[in-house]
């Protein structure tokens, strides 16, 4: 047992975490903490909105593997954490929010910045814990990194302010690492059996695929049962397509040839998966999921098994150690396995029409350019070993069917939480933990103004050299194509007519800023962007509208529009 003060524990366990960065906004509850970071080898890098901050933390998280910490004031400060965390919650990612509170005596009384803090991560954390004792500061915040591996997703350490201040005794310790286990060895042996039996098995690599490291031993599990593999939804780096058994990502603007691919297969063996419902709903008029096949699910949490969709077999394990004792019995159970040279053919020609239908959409040479047009271009000019974090939007989500990855760790998307604002502040977050790979950040122009605009402040002023690409397309692009479909383009608050040039008010920020109006200016600028070192905004002015919009985000969701009062009548869509 040491003496020290509760601030000197905090900053020690997290030390003892491995933590070298913090995101958040300076704030007077957890000053006496903060006074102790640079001496302590942590790095505080304050952020225009604590949003990004918890976006950054997750992807800092997600790029290392390891749980990373965001700090807010009390109160407001708090508060803007929480859609941030509610993204690192769904995307699985460990990050701990420190969230300093209202002193001991104060709570609940209506102070200064006081709300109760704990219900607002009740629901988007996997453990929450209040400070209840000076004295217990280093343990729970031991336990916050804890239960952040354990359940590999957000947790929050709250502390009352009074409860930084005092003499303890205490003791400094890293937490235990985590290890999930590759499954029972009769589960190996059922799926090993299902797959060495299946006439057409098909490989479901979801983000823990990424993760776990596992794209290794999944792509010789995949050829050895001559299986194609597939990506979930916004999880383009789980499996590469350059590989001749990746088809690349079923759900939401993803990729044809693996929506064909999945709907043949008998057996599937979804791999580091929660399976959310929205991305396996049927796209481009393909209802692709095939609910006759057998499904292997294998997830590290146990609450997400058969949750979206009935299993056959439902194991709790690591992606990578089940996929390495699955190969062991599969190899044991079909010994003189033989490639399928037939199928590989199959996969191939698949692969080929949709590169080829793919290549038609995307070749437009109109002045004006076309979202598609750009996007290729954009992702072309990308450098292998590039760390895309996307957005949600019209845009983003195109990009979708473009992005292709040939390691882990490179897609950091929204995933289902879906919120516009994501992608410059995880960006952030992914290029201190891969400084030397380019980052980029895909958002409309509208996502933007939510949070990046304002970021590239902190990018400029913490040297955090991100490429920022703004789809400038002047409008809410994937709200507006709902207006178009369901609504008879009666557009209300989807225009943004009003747009500044991105790369002028960049510059002015101190970044460098690129308005490029031309398909064939892009790979230059993208090269010179890389090649900069700087942080960089490209504002990519292209086509928006009816022409040009890719389908709807939730064609599921929407009925026809029902209006029984007279005075809005002509608004009903009933009999259009
Ligand atoms: C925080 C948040 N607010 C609102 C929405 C609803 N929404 C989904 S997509 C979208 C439009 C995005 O527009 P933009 O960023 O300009 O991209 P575009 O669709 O034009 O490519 C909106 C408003 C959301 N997902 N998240
Ligand atoms: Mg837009």
């Amino acid at each position: 047992m040491t003496l020290m003060t509760p601030s000197e524990a905090l900053v020690e366990q997290l030390v003892a975490e491995g933590i070298t960065n913090i995101f958040g906004i300076v704030g007077s509850a957890f000053m006496d903490a903060l006074d102790l970071f640079p001496d302590a080898g942590i790095r505080f890098i304050p952020v225009a909105h604590e949003q990004a901050a918890a976006h950054a933390a997750d992807g800092y998280a997600r790029v290392t593997g390891k749980p990373q910490a965001c700090i807010a004031q009390n109160g407001p400060g708090g508060a803007n954490f929480v859609s941030a965390v509610t993204a690192a919650f769904w995307a699985h990612s460990p990050v701990v929010a420190i969230t300093p509170e209202t002193g001991s005596m104060g709570i609940g009384t209506g102070g200064f910045q006081e709300l109760d803090q704990m219900p607002w991560f009740q629901k988007c954390t996997k453990y929450q814990v209040r400070v209840n004792r000076p004295e217990r500061m280093a343990e729970l915040t031991r336990r916050c990194f804890y239960e952040a591996k354990l359940h590999s997703g957000p947790t929050q350490l709250n502390i009352p302010r009074d409860y930084f201040y005092g003499d303890i005794n205490t003791e400094i310790f890293p937490s235990r690492d985590v290890s999930y286990g590759s499954g029972t060895v009769e589960q190996i042996e059922k799926a090993a059996d299902l797959l060495a039996k299946a006439k057409y098995p098909v490989i479901l690599a979801g983000g823990g695929v990424s993760s776990s490291n596992a794209i290794e031993i999944t792509t010789k599990l995949a050829e050895y049962i001559t299986a194609p593999v597939v990506n979930t939804y916004l999880h383009n780096d789980s499996f590469p397509q350059n590989h001749e058994l990746g088809v690349g990502p079923i759900g939401y603007c993803g990729s044809k040839a693996a929506m064909y691919t999945i709907q043949k297969a008998d057996v599937v063996l979804a791999l580091g998966t929660r399976l959310g419902p929205f991305g396996t709903l049927p796209q481009y008029d393909i209802d692709y999921w095939p609910r006759d096949a057998t499904l292997i699910q294998v997830d590290i949490d146990a609450t997400q098994l058969g949750l979206s969709k009935p299993v056959g077999l439902g194991i709790l394990a690591d992606a990578k150690q089940f996929a390495e004792q699955l190969l062991v019995a599969i190899k044991s159970a079909d010994k003189d396995r033989k490639k399928n040279s037939a199928r590989l053919d199959e996969i191939k020609k698949t692969k080929n029409e949709w590169a080829e239908e793919l290549e038609g959409w995307s070749s437009s040479t109109s002045k004006l350019m076309h979202p598609r047009r750009f996007i290729k271009e954009l992702t072309d000019a990308m450098p292998d070993g590039s760390i895309v974090a996307t957005d949600i939007g019209n845009n983003s989500s195109i990009c979708n069917a473009y992005l292709t990855f040939d390691g882990a760790r490179q897609h950091i998307s929204a995933l289902s939480w879906g919120n516009c604002g994501f992608a410059y502040g995880a960006a952030m977050g992914a290029k201190m933990g891969a400084f030397d790979k380019p980052v980029f950040a895909v958002q409309g122009d509208g996502a933007y103004g939510i949070s990046g605009l304002a970021e590239v402040m902190t990018s400029v002023r913490e040297n955090i050299p991100i490429i920022a690409v703004v789809f400038n397309n002047g409008e809410w692009g994937a709200e507006k194509k709902n207006q178009i479909d369901f609504f008879d383009k009666r557009f209300v608050g989807c225009d943004l007519p009003t747009n500044p040039d991105y790369a002028q008010i960049a510059r002015d920020m101190g970044a460098e800023g690129y308005k490029v109006e031309d398909y064939r200016d892009v790979k230059e600028i993208v090269n010179t962007a890389v090649k900069s070192g700087k942080p960089t905004v490209i504002n990519a002015v292209i086509e928006g509208g009816e022409n040009v919009l890719a389908e709807p985000f939730r064609r599921d969701a929407f009925k026809p529009a029902v209006r029984h009062l007279p005075k809005y009548k002509h608004l009903d869509m009933t009999s259009k």
